[in-house]
């Protein structure tokens, strides 16, 4: 698509289009759709490094940037995931930006991104 022509005619007007809309891409695996209708968030996007994988648990810990949208502050916690294929997804040390569904400590990882 040849959407991006003339971009530089509009100085500073440049639009990021992979914004949180991009990430709500719904995995065809995730469980436990139904009854989740509440008016919190279902999906927040948080920032992190990963620090640890345990794909026996089907877990990954992450020290992640504070999650405004669901308030909270930074930390360093393991996520469930919503498909073990995420834990192939990243490795110990990498950057990433992730999805989840806010649940407390009980909380679901559903799409990694690795930021190289
Ligand atoms: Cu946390």
């Amino acid at each position: 698509m040849k959407t991006q022509f003339f971009t530089l005619a509009f100085t500073g007007a440049l639009i990021v289009a992979t914004g949180p809309a991009a990430a709500q891409q719904m995995d065809p695996n995730m469980p436990g759709m139904a009854g989740t209708q509440v008016t919190k968030p279902t999906e927040a996007q948080g920032v992190g490094i990963v620090k640890a994988i345990d794909p026996a648990k089907g877990t990954i810990t992450l020290q992640h940037q504070a999650i405004t949208a669901i308030g909270w502050p930074a930390m360093t916690m393991s996520f469930k995931v919503a498909s073990p294929n995420l834990l192939k997804v990243a490795k110990v040390g990498d950057k990433v930006k992730f999805t989840l569904r806010p649940a407390g400590m009980a909380s679901t990882v559903t799409s990694i991104i690795v930021e190289r």
